[in-house]
């Protein structure tokens, strides 16, 4: 066995890289590095892999890719979807490589060279996630019980190429599963519009990373996004608003599908938000009859927020949450429909309350597992509500603890921490676009908070993952978004996947320095933070 090369780095990077390779227990340095990055010496390609995989056990020579390489996809019976993902990895790596990669149906297991796709039902360790990665001089063999655990193996494999050109996958063994199964981002296309190919794009850019959750926060008091065929006017004139008074838009059921498709051939399953009771400006200003007083409101394009509420005591506003969740349940193969829940301040307590009972119901009726935001832990959330935490340092402790009981009780929770995973804080006080209101979020803030521990009384158990959202009331083009994001998505990727040993301030920031040239090559606009040694 080849031993891991470790160049001079500092005691942290160094234990993190270890226990990339072996059991050993070891305390990682954590903490704020707010020195200027130095440079460094180069990182290894299994060194590089971000998120960290849980094993590396470098061995013997690699595989030379070349004009002669084949993806094959497995023997005869081998699924259809084996196919796909393998197609799919082969038109992933025809860019940077440059070459024909063609992809055959044949021996996946170690009979021919090449990259061999192998789905193996028995491999119980490897989970609904998780894959094996073997390189020898003859090939690359992808191993894993679901075809998912493929898709996130050949993540892996491109990591292990340059980010131009072609190259060695150098020898040994990757064995690697998620820490968290729920590994989401969050977009909201509410306060500002953004067309489904932007969302697909990121798609592409998170499902590289191995997140497979994608939330889309539809609606809010700014715009409403998804066309709904009963309640035309919703996308039809609460869809062209947007905040600063640009002209909005709205996705066709078709477009939405489309995204939803493109979404599960990556795994990635898409969680649509509509929210409720509060954030429903749009929806108001296109149905007066969802008002008390039955008058429609202006549309919204400012930045406030709290101000709007359904009104809880009209049986017209049951029919309407009935009409609007039940087609889109129709349209989301997923398991959630996410319903708010947030900022209801202008809906009184028992009102809260009551209309979050009778929304929950219907959700289940359609079929779906309810997810919301934290607020409901205060009213009654169904038994298996799916609890998404927005706190802050500076949240109360009563308000953590109701969290906290209801995360007892059953509730799992998606932690999205707003001074830690809010993709719209801005950096530091220069960053042109983002809010501040959870303080600033530099890079290393992103990354230094352990989601298995985080909130007080919350066991690891009851965490179901992370999400990084990005709220859009200031962030309107595609290079904002991708400045606010990256690089801080990449470490909440990490802290999703990788297990907890692995995680290390030190030596993230040189794996995230290492993404650079590829996020280059993929033309995404990303933030330089100056506490990463960018090359
Ligand atoms: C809080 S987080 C909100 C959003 C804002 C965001 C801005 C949450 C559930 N609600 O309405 O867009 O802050 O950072």
């Amino acid at each position: 066995m080849r031993v891991l090369r470790v160049p001079r780095r500092t005691p942290g990077a160094l234990c993190a890289l270890l226990l990339l390779t072996a059991p050993v227990s070891c305390t990682a340095a954590r903490g704020d590095d707010a020195k200027p990055a130095a440079a460094s010496a180069p990182l290894s390609p299994f060194e590089r892999l971000l998120p960290a995989p849980a094993s590396v056990v470098p061995e013997g020579l690699g595989y030379a890719f070349g004009a002669g390489t084949v993806v094959r996809t497995g023997g005869p019976g081998a699924p259809e979807e084996v196919r796909r993902v393998g197609e799919l990895l082969a038109e992933q790596l025809r860019g940077p490589t440059g070459l024909p990669l063609p992809v055959v149906d044949g021996e996946g297991g170690e009979g021919g060279d090449g990259v061999r796709l192998r789905l193996d039902g028995g491999a119980g360790e490897l989970g609904e996630e998780g894959y094996r990665l073997r390189t020898t001089p003859t090939g690359v063999t992808l191993t894993a019980r679901t075809p998912a655990g493929l898709f996130h193996a050949g993540q892996t494999l491109r990591q292990l190429l340059p980010a131009r050109g072609t190259g060695t996958v150098p020898g040994g063994t990757v064995t690697d599963t998620p820490r968290f199964a729920y590994r989401g981002a969050m977009i909201d296309v509410a306060r500002h519009h953004f067309p489904v190919e932007q969302a697909k794009r990121y798609v592409d850019q998170l499902s590289q990373y191995k997140m497979n959750t994608l939330h889309v926060h539809l609606t809010d008091d700014q715009g409403w996004r998804i066309a709904v065929d009963s309640w035309p006017r919703l996308a039809e004139y609460g869809g062209g608003s947007e905040v600063g008074g640009g002209p909005g838009g709205s996705w066709s059921k078709d477009e939405y599908r489309d995204l939803v498709g493109y979404a599960a051939d990556r795994y990635v399953t898409v969680v649509p938000e509509i929210d409720m009771p509060g954030h429903v400006n749009a929806a108001q200003a296109s149905y007066g009859e969802l008002t008390c007083d039955g008058r429609a409101p202006e549309r919204y394009t400012g930045v406030k927020v709290g101000f709007s509420s359904l009104c809880v005591g009209k049986e017209r506003t049951y029919e309407f949450i009935d009409d609007v969740l039940g087609e889109l349940a129709a349209l989301t193969p997923g398991p959630y429909l996410h319903i708010g829940g947030d900022e209801a301040h202008s809906t009184p307590a028992a009102d809260y309350a009551a209309f979050m009972d009778r929304a929950q119901a219907v959700v289940a009726r359609h079929g779906k597992k309810v997810m919301a935001w934290h607020q409901l832990a205060s009213a009654r959330p169904a038994p298996g509500a799916v609890l998404q935490y927005w706190g802050h340092d500076r949240t109360s402790a009563a308000e953590k603890a109701a969290v906290a009981t209801a995360a007892r009780a059953g509730h799992p929770l998606v932690l999205s921490p707003a001074d830690h995973a809010y993709l719209d804080m801005k950096y530091d006080k220069q960053t042109k676009p983002g809010l501040a209101w959870a303080g600033y979020v530099p890079a290393p803030r992103a990354y230094s908070w352990n989601p298995g521990t985080y909130l007080p009384g919350v066991p690891e158990s009851a965490v179901l993952g992370v999400e990084a959202p990005l709220w859009t009331e200031t962030v309107s083009t595609r290079s904002d978004w991708e400045l606010m994001a990256f690089p801080r998505l990449l470490s909440l990727a990490e802290l999703a996947w990788s297990p907890a040993a692995a995680l290390d301030w030190t030596a993230h920031r040189l794996r995230l320095a290492a993404q650079g040239p590829r996020l280059d090559a993929q033309d995404i606009a990303y933030y330089r933070a100056p506490e990463v040694p960018w090359p």
